[in-house]
C-alpha cells in the first residue's frame, strides 16, 4: 500500500527544536501560534469574495493610506494569537502607530518580539490578486519580566531568530526560517493543516525574471534604469530578454522570483525619495528569506539585515533575489569612477 508520509508544520517545528539543545519550545510555541493565526486569516480571505468583509474599512491607516477591512481583521488575529502563545512580549505591526506592549504578567515574561506585515498588498484583494502576511522574530533587548520597549523592535534584521510569510494564492503556503534553511508548507484544507510540500529551498543564482512597478520607471536613478533596459537585451545563454512579472504584492512576487529564480526591486524614486516598502516588517523578514535560501538582499549599497533602523515605519529601497542578478544591480547602482 502506498504510503503517504505527511509532516505537518507542527511536527517539522518540534523536530526542528531538537536542533536546539537549550530549547525549552518557546519559539516553538510562537511559530504554532502563527500557523493558527495564518489558517483563521486564510479562511477570512477565501470567503471574502463572500460575506461583508471585502473592501474599505472607512477608516485610514496611520500611513493616510485607505485601510481594507481584511487588514484589521488580519492584523487583530495575529496580535490576539501573539498574545496567547505566552512567548511574546510586544508587536509591532504596519496598522499601529506605535508597539502594541502586552502588559499582562505572562506576556511580559515573553522571550520575543514579533513585527508583522498582517497582510501586505491588501489594496489587491478587492480584485482576487494574491496576498501574504510577513512575520519578523527577535530577542527581546529588555529584561523579562519588564514591559518591552520601542528599542527591542529597531534590532537590525541580522538579529532575527526566525522571519517568514504566509502567501494567499492559488494555494496558501508557509514559508519559514530560524536560520537553518527555509522550508514551505502548503495548507491541506480537507486536514486545516500545513504540510510540508517545500524541504530546503535554495533560490538559483540566476534567474530570468525581473520584478518592477516599470511605472515608475522615469523617476529611477539612472542605474536601475539602465538595469532594466539590460534586462531587456537579448541574454547570451537563453537567446532572449528576461521576463517582467510583476503583480504589485510583495510576497507574491518574492515568492514566484524565490523558487524560480529571479529579482525584485521597489528602488527610490521621485514619488519615493527613499522607497516604499518597510524596512522593519517588509524588508528584513523577506531579506532574511533570501538569504537563508542563497540569495541576497540590498538597498542599493548596504546588506538589508545591517542596517538598523531607527523608526518602526522607517522606508527603505530594496533589491532581492537571486545572488548573480542583485549583485549585477548593485554594480549598476555605484557611481563608476569615470562619472565622478
Ligand atoms: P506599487 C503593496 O501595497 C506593497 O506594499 C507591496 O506588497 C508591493 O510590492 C508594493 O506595495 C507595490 O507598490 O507602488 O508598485 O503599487
Amino acid at each position: 500500500m502506498k504510503s503517504y508520509h505527511i509532516t505537518t508544520l507542527n511536527d517539522f517545528i518540534i523536530q526542528k527544536q531538537k536542533d536546539f539543545p537549550y530549547a525549552k519550545g518557546e519559539l516553538s510555541s510562537l511559530l504554532h501560534h502563527i500557523g493558527i493565526a495564518a489558517k483563521m486569516v486564510n479562511k477570512k480571505i477565501n470567503k471574502a469574495g463572500l460575506i461583508d468583509i471585502i473592501g474599505r474599512s472607512g477608516d485610514i491607516n496611520i500611513h493616510g493610506e485607505d485601510q481594507q477591512k481584511l487588514d484589521v481583521f488580519a492584523d487583530e488575529v495575529f496580535i490576539s494569537a501573539l498574545l496567547s502563545s505566552g512567548e511574546c512580549c510586544g508587536v509591532a505591526t504596519e496598522e499601529n502607530e506605535n508597539e502594541i506592549v502586552f502588559s499582562d504578567s505572562f506576556a511580559t515574561e515573553g522571550k520575543y518580539i514579533v513585527c508583522m506585515d498582517p497582510l501586505d498588498g491588501s489594496s489587491n484583494i478587492d480584485y482576487n490578486v494574491s496576498v501574504g502576511s510577513i512575520f519578523s522574530i527577535y530577542r527581546r533587548l529588555t529584561p523579562r519580566g519588564e514591559k518591552v520597549r520601542n528599542e527591542d523592535f529597531l534590532q537590525a534584521g541580522s538579529e532575527q531568530v526566525a522571519a517568514g510569510y504566509i502567501v494567499y494564492g492559488s494555494s496558501t503556503m508557509l514559508v519559514y526560517s530560524t536560520g537553518n534553511g527555509v522550508n514551505g508548507f502548503t495548507l491541506d484544507p480537507s486536514i486545516g493543516e500545513f504540510c510540508l510540500s517545500h524541504p530546503d529551498i535554495k533560490t538559483p543564482k540566476d534567474g530570468h525574471i525581473y520584478s518592477v512597478n516599470e511605472g515608475n520607471y522615469i523617476h529611477f536613478p539612472e542605474g536601475v534604469k539602465k538595469y532594466i533596459k539590460f534586462c531587456q537585451e537579448i541574454d547570451k545563454k537563453s537567446g532572449r530578454p528576461y521576463s517582467s512579472r510583476y503583480i504589485g504584492s510583495l510576497v507574491s512576487d518574492f515568492h514566484r522570483n524565490l523558487l524560480k529564480g529571479g529579482i525584485f526591486l521597489y528602488p527610490e524614486n521621485e514619488t519615493a525619495p527613499i522607497g516604499k516598502l518597510r524596512l522593519v516588517y517588509e524588508c528584513n523578514p523577506i531579506a532574511f528569506i533570501a538569504l537563508q535560501a542563497g540569495g541576497v538582499a540590498s538597498n542599493g549599497t548596504s546588506d538589508i539585515l545591517e542596517i538598523t533602523p531607527k523608526s518602526l515605519h522607517q522606508r527603505s529601497p530594496f533589491y532581492v533575489g537571486s545572488e548573480n542578478m542583485v549583485n549585477k544591480i548593485k554594480s549598476f547602482l555605484v557611481p563608476t569612477k569615470l562619472t565622478r
